[in-house]
């Protein structure tokens, strides 16, 4: 494959294949099987001795190019793509625990991610524990005789608390054991977890690689004798694949990233430090912020913040539910990465699988708020985090978060 110097110049080259005649954008094969020239060939391609597409579960010219071009911006040797981000979490982590093992997972992961690990893998003998990653320590104490895996997010959905990669790292590497980690919130373009020595990085490719809300996608990248079983058990038995033409318009789609990246990197920070000047604003959660506890990481593993921040507001929850209410910028909706600026309740959205009282240990309050900032101008940005701020003086309706149903 080739290398390029610079991401900005791999998203859009990044595993094309040039030696195919004509097409300058990605030809789209949108077939489910493959011919073979002969009985002998597809029974060669099979075994695995002579290459070539089979049948698009198992593989697939478009989506190749997109696993192609990941893996060059990861730093990988190879990438498998995914019917979905959840696809690719659940890809990576069955590609390597059975029954029996364990995996200590880094608390406030998002919400299906949690509902996986705590609900889905136990049923099929995989426990996990759940620790605050800031703490190493903490870290090194969950460790059981039988533990395979350290998984986490940097920084993490929501409330974007930042792990040490190099520390964490070198406590697996003591230990045996194996890390994973989801790299949704930056993108290659802001942060390598594999050249910081993790073992496999994922990334739901419905954000911000993507980036224009058309698509659910994800994607896991590593070393080829860690892939080889997420492609041909895990994908291929369990079939969570991506559609070739969704394959398709994430490429078309990773074309702009680095200039997407550096948009919102720059619009997180001017909302960041709006907000945190902003007296009807308590805190607010941001990387880029000098004031947050993961901001000595920025340069060290991080190229930038990202898009996304959250907060809380000085009158609680019911204030909280009036400012979303309020935004008219701002969607109210799930999901970050497109252009389109979105604003979500993760206590009662992406986060409801969670407990109350696993939410509350994660760090997730009722009244925290999660901005996904996109590319729209600044100036029209901080006008309606502005007017919307403006009215949560007002008296508000109070809405009962307990007992509330998982949507
Ligand atoms: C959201 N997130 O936060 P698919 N990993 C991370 C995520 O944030 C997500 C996934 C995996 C949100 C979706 C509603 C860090 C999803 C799962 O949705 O399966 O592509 O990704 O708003």
């Amino acid at each position: 494959m080739a290398a390029f110097k610079h991401q900005s110049t791999c998203v859009i080259h990044g595993g094309h294949d040039r030696t195919a005649p004509g097409s300058l954008a990605t030809p789209l094969y949108q077939s489910a099987t493959f011919v073979f020239p002969n009985c002998e060939s597809g029974g060669a391609r099979f075994a695995g001795e002579e290459s070539g597409p089979i049948y698009t579960r198992l593989g697939n010219p478009t989506t190749d190019e997109l696993e192609r071009r990941m893996a060059l911006l990861e730093g990988a040797e190879e990438a498998v793509a995914f019917g979905s981000g959840m696809g690719a979490v659940s890809g990576a982590l069955l590609s390597q625990l059975s029954c029996g093992d364990h995996l200590v997972a880094a608390i406030g992961l998002y919400g299906c991610t949690h509902a996986l690990i705590s609900e889905q893998l136990p049923r099929f003998g995989i426990e996990s524990t759940s620790v605050d990653f800031s703490d190493i320590h903490a870290v090194e104490a969950a460790i059981q005789p039988n533990t395979r895996v350290l998984y986490l997010e940097t920084p993490v959905n929501p409330h974007l608390a930042v792990y040490d990669l190099d520390a964490i790292v070198a406590l697996a590497r003591r230990k045996g054991l194996l890390t994973i980690v989801d790299n949704t919130f930056m993108t290659p373009l802001l942060q390598q977890p594999l050249r910081h020595g993790v073992d496999m990085v994922l990334h739901s490719a419905t954000k911000y690689l993507n980036g224009h809300g058309d698509v659910i996608a994800g994607v896991v990248c590593g070393r080829t004798e860690l892939m080889a079983p997420v492609r041909m058990a895990i994908r291929k038995d369990i079939g969570a694949v991506l559609s070739p033409h969704d394959a398709w318009l994430i490429l078309r789609g990773m074309k702009t990233l680095a200039l997407r990246m550096e948009r919102h990197n720059d619009n997180a920070m001017a909302v960041a430090h709006f907000l945190e000047a902003h007296p009807k604003v308590s805190r607010v959660y941001y990387p880029g912020l000098p004031s947050h506890p993961g901001h000595r990481l920025l340069g060290r593993q991080m190229r930038g913040a990202g898009g996304v921040l959250a907060l809380e507001l000085t009158g609680g929850y019911d204030t909280a539910v009036r400012f979303v209410n309020q935004l008219k910028l701002f969607s109210i909706a799930v999901s970050l990465g497109d252009a389109e600026s979105l604003v979500q309740h993760p206590a009662s959205m992406t986060h409801s699988p969670y407990s109350a009282e696993d939410r509350a240990a994660a760090g997730i309050s009722d009244n925290m708020v999660r901005l996904a900032v996109g590319l729209e101008h600044i100036e029209d940005i901080l006008a309606d985090l502005k007017q919307a701020l403006a009215t949560c003086d007002e008296t508000s309706n109070a809405v009962d978060l307990a007992g509330e149903e998982t949507p």
